[in-house]
């Protein structure tokens, strides 16, 4: 495993603060004949988003998560993560790392796109833009019409108290009522908000996401109850079973699925899965990755009930070189999706990844 650290071409604001230069840990998993897989773990610099941080997840991999992996022998990914989650609680980014490494090396040694190997079918999949929160509304309507120019299919909005309602109107005003927008709270709401949110219902929103805190799935249902515009959990939805709460609560009508949240992509596959037979759409969400973990988010956004366009931005929106080639692009709103090379269809540029890392640790070899 390492550490590179990666600045992102302009810093990204959300409700809960700001990101700038990128610490991201990446892990080279190895069988015993030589093939490998790469995944990135998508914990933050700090505990904002969730509680895992980059060194927690360093941590949380070196202690614990490489002791139960490595040297054994393991039928598939899925018994990889059964592995993980056995009597072990937490840290879900750090151990989803390892887990999709595993998916990621078995692909390479079937020679099967990664893609296919989860069960997806879609050849593209939807590109939508996260925009985070500017000084005032004008700049954000600059970002948004901008946004639309390069053809992106939605664009998501990060709100906060205050940099909310104003901005959301001059945004829908300058884009029409035609244009796909969400908003993104990351939390920062509270049931005393209520009517703060409804106040939204007249912007059309595709979708509110998140408005309360994580573990507020009672809460959010009231507020569903309450407003017209469908709410979409993020940081809420940690696993299959919160999903199943939400769908039996109506805590919410769309699901933001990302791997590294969920543990894995046992865990997002099963939450798809679950999430399809109640007809619920879902959604691929970022985690400003580098394109290492973009390609697993790409993969399994090919998955059918992946039906509204993922936070999965080429990789220009996000570096001014990416660490894998091609680099990520997209085309008419859309990534191809890697369905004929085995693997995760883009090559890891391990001389730039040795030139942006910072720290190292290898084990078993
Ligand atoms: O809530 O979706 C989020 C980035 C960091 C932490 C949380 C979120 C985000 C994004 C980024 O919205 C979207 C992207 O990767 O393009
Ligand atoms: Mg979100």
């Amino acid at each position: 495993m390492r550490e590179i650290r990666l600045r992102l071409k302009e810093p990204f604001r959300i409700s809960s603060g700001v990101s700038d230069i990128r610490r991201v840990v990446l892990v080279e998993l190895a069988d015993g004949e030589g093939a490998v897989g790469w995944a990135e773990c998508v914990a933050g610099e700090v505990p904002q988003y969730s509680p895992e941080t980059v060194d927690t997840a360093w941590l949380a991999l070196r202690e614990w998560i490489a002791p139960r992996v490595l040297g054994r022998a393991f039928r598939d990914p899925v018994s990889v993560h059964e592995t993980l989650v056995r009597a072990f609680k937490g840290h879900p980014m750090a151990k989803a790392c390892v887990e999709m490494a595993a998916w990621a090396l078995v692909a390479e040694r079937e020679a099967i796109a990664l893609a296919r190997l989860l069960g997806g079918t879609r050849e593209r999949v939807e590109t939508g833009i996260s925009l985070g929160i500017q000084d005032d509304p004008a700049a954000l309507v600059a970002r948004a019409h901008a946004a639309r120019a390069e053809g992106y299919r939605r664009i998501k909005l990060k709100i906060q108290p205050g940099a909310d309602i104003e901005y959301v109107d001059a945004v829908r005003s300058a884009l029409g009522p035609e244009a796909a927008l969400t908003v993104d709270a990351n939390c920062a709401y509270t049931p005393a908000d209520t009517e703060r949110l409804q106040r939204l219902d007249a912007f059309g929103l595709v979708m509110l996401e998140q408005p309360l805190a994580e573990d507020d799935l009672l809460r959010h249902a009231a507020l569903q109850r309450q407003i017209a515009t469908p709410i979409c959990l993020d940081e809420s939805i940690t696993g299959p079973d919160r999903a199943v709460d939400m769908l039996a609560l109506g805590s919410g009508r769309i699901i933001n699925i990302k791997p590294g949240r969920v543990g894995g992509l046992t865990a997002a596959r099963a939450i798809h899965d679950l999430a399809a037979d109640h007809d619920v759409p879902v959604w691929c969400g970022g985690m400003l990755e580098t394109g290492i973990g973009r390609a697993h988010n790409v993969a399994l956004a090919s998955l059918p009930n992946f039906r509204l366009p993922g936070d999965l931005s080429p990789s220009a929106r996000y570096w001014e070189r990416d660490i894998v080639v091609p680099e990520w692009t997209m085309t008419d709103g859309e990534l191809a999706v890697p369905r004929d090379k085995g693997g995760l269809g883009v090559t890891v540029d391990r001389d730039r990844i040795d030139d942006l890392t910072v720290r190292t640790e290898a084990r078993g070899r």
